[in-house]
């Protein structure tokens, strides 16, 4: 089997069903596996294999996987994306780029390699997305923006025209900058936020409107969130116990 078509997932998580998800509805790949070191290896997620801890890399490329992805997102810190990115290249994986099939990118958009793009994004004209970045679900990138290496645009985020990111940011869920608005480096924008100026590297920006929730956390979460009448309908990664 042509080894572009046998991928690795490194990560077993969340976001892995949507990587997976995408992955499959790409049609490209015919065998999938995953890596991560707390599930038990020989057992499925979302039916496809997990082979293993990341140990398992060099005999993975050995036995004829070519590809790999870095299949744990990144909330705030993209430290642990970068060292199993390093693990992977020096076993000799490839990286192949993981676009939602629902996903709308220009054809004058760059993108660089390892990136993920999920379900219903946008990437318009001109835009350039570096290496291991996530534009997730929903997220805007509008013409000319430029978002740098392992970056993270979150779930529904807006990154208006021409505006930029350096690399290693994550601009949270739902937040908008603005036009020609730029990010530095390592920096952090809350949920929510609009940034309307440059922010500076290594920075943390949160404006979400100040609004105060009564009650917002209650001290009794799990009765609060399942001692109503929701129940699981399907248990689907195996994780979840039906209740
Ligand atoms: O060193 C590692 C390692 N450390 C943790 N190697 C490998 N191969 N896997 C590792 N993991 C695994 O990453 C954990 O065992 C766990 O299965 C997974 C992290 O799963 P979690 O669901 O906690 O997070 P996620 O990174 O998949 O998703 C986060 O980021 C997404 C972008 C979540 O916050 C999601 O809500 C978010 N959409």
């Amino acid at each position: 089997m042509d080894k572009k078509k046998r991928l690795v997932l490194i990560g077993g998580g969340g976001h892995c069903g949507s990587v997976l998800d995408a992955a499959r509805g790409m049609n490209r790949f015919e065998e999938i596996v995953i890596t991560d070191p707390d599930i038990e290896a020989g057992s499925e997620y979302m039916g496809c294999r997990v082979a293993g801890a990341d140990e398992m890399l060099s005999r993975l490329f050995q036995d004829g996987f070519g590809m790999a992805f870095i299949s744990v997102g990144s909330i705030t810190s993209t430290r642990l994306r970068k060292e199993l990115c390093q693990k992977a290249k020096e076993a000799g994986f490839d990286f192949p780029n993981i676009i939602d099939p629902s996903a709308e990118v220009s054809e004058y958009a760059m993108v660089g390699k390892g990136i993920f793009i999920g379900k219903n994004a946008v990437v318009n004209a001109g835009a350039r997305i570096g290496d291991m970045a996530i534009i997730n679900t929903g997220a805007v990138v509008e013409h000319g923006c430029r978002i740098g290496a392992f970056s993270h645009v979150s779930v529904g985020a807006v990154m208006c025209g021409d505006s930029k990111t350096g690399d290693s940011v994550f601009v949270g869920a739902n937040a908008t900058v603005i036009q020609g608005v730029r990010i530095g480096m390592n920096s952090i924008i809350g949920a929510g936020s609009v940034v309307l100026k440059d922010v500076g590297p290594d920075s943390m920006f949160y404006r979400s409107g100040g609004v105060k929730f009564k009650n917002a956390f209650p001290t009794d979460m799990e009765q609060w969130f399942w001692g109503s009448s929701v129940k699981l309908l399907r248990s689907w990664d195996g994780r979840m116990e039906a209740c």
